[in-house]
């Protein structure tokens, strides 16, 4: 399961800190009431009961001033691509502002679940009565057990997207396209094929699977197809085969969507048209054993950027669980489809990525993009 990202957010000096030190039982955070104090977003990954495993993010307030302070406010606000709970924090005297207000937008904007945390309800203030909402005192140690009750239904209720049954009505035909060529595993389909079908067939619609060699015969005999799901080494190929009303996708575009990382990694792809020659580009593949990966990733791959850019760049690789920590030196990243990794730790990867301001796409929509139907195959 993945770690729930749990972020702080609030001006100055609304008592942010205090509270993930209540929150956490632990003196993550400096307190003071020095308005700034916080100045980098502060991370702690722990298991908080009855949350089960977190990570924890206090942030600088977004209010602050200056140069420095506008830096800060954008760390501040970057915290919200990692966030998948947000406790806006206001202290209950201020009441709502402009700040928490367009921090309420950007959470809804994002459909990051948030909750409204009117913190000093110690001091004799009216505690304004707003949707989401509750009141505590992180100094006194006041509602902070209810504030931890609420998180958990929140976490308990987060629905996990579907893999593609969203897409697709009960009854529809979906095509899936596996090639059976050296690079696929003996007498197995790899995890995301297994899911689609799993998900299709949990949905009641009608997979039915083919080598892309029959792809053509399949179309003809299975009359209306609702979407065609392919390996996205055979995109070439198979978007030539499929006609253009039929919407086509990969497995791998439908694993970035679940794994929610999809916006990004078209953001990455898009990145292709913009390097300059001689850029730095990592490519990282999960498994280590997987022979014709290896092959896909550090032959075939560098060539097809070289080919579609018309340019020569400088090409890093890692594979298995080794992953640079500092991404800085990168300008992309480009992850195989990651079925051998556990979400948590594809998840991490790309927040790092976006934490270090890297752009990181993956193989299939780098594939997608370079063959010129990126636009088709995430229309779905
Ligand atoms: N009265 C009262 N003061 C608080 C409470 N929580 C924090 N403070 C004070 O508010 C100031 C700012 O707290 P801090 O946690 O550093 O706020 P941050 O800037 O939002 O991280 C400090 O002086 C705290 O002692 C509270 O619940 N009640
Ligand atoms: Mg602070």
């Amino acid at each position: 399961m993945e770690r729930t990202h749990i972020a702080f957010f609030g001006r100055r000096n609304a008592g942010k800190s205090s509270l993930v030190n209540r929150f956490t039982s632990q003196e993550l955070s400096i307190v003071s009431d020095v308005a700034g104090t916080t100045t980098d977003p502060v991370r702690k990954t722990m298991e908080l009961l009855p949350l089960g495993p977190v990570v924890i993010i206090d942030t600088p307030g977004i209010d602050d001033e200056g140069q420095l302070g506008s830096q800060r406010i954008e760390r501040s606000l970057r915290v919200i691509d990692e966030t998948d709970i947000a406790i806006l924090v206001v202290d209950a005297g201020a009441g709502l502002g402009d700040d928490e207000n367009s921090l309420i937008d950007a959470f809804t904007k994002r459909k990051i679940p948030y909750l409204v945390v009117f913190n000093k309800s110690d001091l004799d203030v009216a505690i304004p009565d707003v949707e989401n909402s509750m009141s505590v005192s992180a100094l006194k140690g006041e509602g902070i057990e209810e504030l931890k009750e609420k998180v958990a239904v929140i976490i308990k209720n987060r629905k996990t997207r579907p893999l593609v049954s969203d897409l697709v009505e009960e009854g529809d035909l979906v095509v899936l396209v596996v090639p059976i060529d050296k690079s696929a595993p003996k007498d197995r389909l790899i995890l995301p094929q297994q899911m689609v079908i799993r998900d299709l067939l949990g949905k009641g619609a009608i997979p039915v699977v083919v080598k892309d060699t029959e792809l053509a015969i399949a179309l003809e005999k299975v009359g209306k197809v609702r979407m065609v799901i392919t390996d996205s080494q055979a995109f070439g190929k198979v978007s030539k085969i499929v006609p253009a009303e039929i919407p086509l996708t990969s497995f791998s575009i439908l694993m970035a969507r679940f794994k929610g990382i999809l916006d990004q990694s078209i953001e990455g792809a898009n990145m292709l048209d913009k390097l300059e020659n001689g850029a730095k580009i990592l490519i990282s593949e999960g498994c280590t054993h997987h022979r014709q990966c290896e092959d896909i990733g550090t032959v075939k791959l560098p060539n097809w950027i070289r080919e579609y850019t018309g340019k020569d760049f400088e090409f890093s690789f890692t594979s298995g669980l080794e992953f640079p920590k500092d991404l800085s030196s990168f300008d992309l990243i480009i992850h195989c489809g990651a079925c051998m990794l556990g979400e948590t730790e594809v998840a991490s990867r790309y927040r790092k990525a976006i934490e270090q301001g890297v752009p990181m796409t993956n193989y299939g929509i780098a594939i997608g993009k370079m063959k010129g139907i990126l636009a088709r195959v995430i229309d779905f």
